[in-house]
């Protein structure tokens, strides 16, 4: 059993930690690696330098998985729509070509991503990784579509005209869940220990689309994942109500976001619980990290844990502040 498994399960009083993003901009040793790769779909896709980026933090940090180096936007580019990232700007897209998209076949998409995968194998078989999870990734069909529609991070004003042409869009919905359940069951196969569904903008759609969009394709996601016998994370980032979320999607651990009052979530969901500090917190000074990361820890002292953020570590994080806070968890009883 992994650390992290260990603690999901009860089997150990150790607490456990990862951090989303804990791989990126907030690490010199990555920034040097990025200044020397422009290109951020080609640096995902180069195995050797992603399976480095993968394990960079996990020599500073007693952390217990990996997230393997990636983005949720590969997906997209693996569909043939033109993805780069703009330095300060995010990500910005192509137009979508949906004639040319409903012709990519399985072998094309996989062989896009081929790189991914090999880095997943790679990953798996460092020394940093022993008895620790690597966790796979996905963006939710919800995130990935708005991606695709928006070509840009969205606002909350987009939404509306994004989904007016609804025939389009349920067909695209559709390609997106395939080849998403695809792009898991490769990470699996490579060697994936837990897969994280990452609905990043769920918090932009309103209840009454809640059914269509968030719910019933990430359910179909999750049982999916299931399938294969590998546990489930999913983080509905600012989702209305987080306890119906899990009623309904039944991921088998719930990520949570800094705006979830972590005492009702613990009073009244019955599944693992993941994160909830707010990020900015590793900016500010320490007590009052120490403060806000032990209040997470009290409530959840009975229960399933993992710890980790609200959302993922921001860029102009010291990871000094990154090190205070993992050795806090660890020592934490
Ligand atoms: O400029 C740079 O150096 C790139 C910054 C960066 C990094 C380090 C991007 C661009 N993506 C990543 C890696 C990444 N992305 C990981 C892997 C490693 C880790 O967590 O340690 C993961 C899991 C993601 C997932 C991802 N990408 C999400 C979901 C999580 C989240 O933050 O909400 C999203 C929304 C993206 C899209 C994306 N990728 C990158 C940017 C700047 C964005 C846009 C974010 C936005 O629209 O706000």
């Amino acid at each position: 059993m992994t650390v992290l498994q260990n603690c999901i399960n009860k089997k150990s009083n150790v607490n456990c930690i990862w951090l989303m993003r804990q791989a990126g901009r907030y690490l010199p040793e990555f920034r040097e690696i990025r200044s020397k790769n422009q290109d951020f779909i080609e640096l995902c896709l180069n195995e050797n330098l992603s399976s480095e980026i993968t394990v960079q933090p996990l020599r500073r940090f007693n952390i217990d998985a990996a997230i393997i180096f990636s983005d949720i936007l590969l997906l997209p580019f693996a569909l043939g729509q033109p993805v780069k990232f703009k330095k300060d700007l995010g990500p910005l897209l192509g137009e979508i070509n949906f004639n040319k998209m409903s012709k990519v076949n399985e072998m094309q998409f996989i062989d896009k991503l081929k790189p991914v995968y090999n880095a997943i194998k790679k990953t798996k078989d460092k020394a940093e990784l022993k008895n620790k999870d690597l966790i796979g990734f996905v963006g939710a069909p919800w995130t990935i579509l708005i991606y695709m529609l928006n070509q840009k991070s969205p606002k909350n004003d987009d939404i509306e005209l994004t989904l007016k042409d609804k025939k389009f869009i349920e067909d695209l919905l559709e390609v997106i869940v395939r080849y998403l359940k695809i792009h898991i069951n490769n990470q699996i196969e490579s060697g994936a220990t837990i897969i994280q569904i990452f609905d990043s903008w769920a918090g932009l759609l309103n209840n009454k689309d809640y059914d269509k969009y968030i719910y019933n394709p990430t359910k179909d996601l999750v049982n999916f994942v299931k399938s294969k016998k590998t546990p489930v994370i999913c983080f509905p980032k600012g989702i209305s109500d987080y306890k119906n979320y899990v009623s309904l999607v039944k991921p088998d651990v719930i990520s949570i976001d800094y705006n979830v009052d972590p005492k009702k979530i613990s009073e009244s969901i019955d599944i693992p619980v993941q994160g909830g500090l707010n990020p900015n917190f590793l900016i500010g000074d320490k007590e009052e990290l120490k403060a806000n990361a032990k209040k997470y820890l009290d409530i959840f002292k009975d229960k399933p844990y993992i710890f980790n953020l609200g959302h993922g570590v921001l860029p102009n994080t010291d990871p000094g502040m990154v090190d205070y806070l993992v050795k806090f968890v660890k020592n934490y009883s």
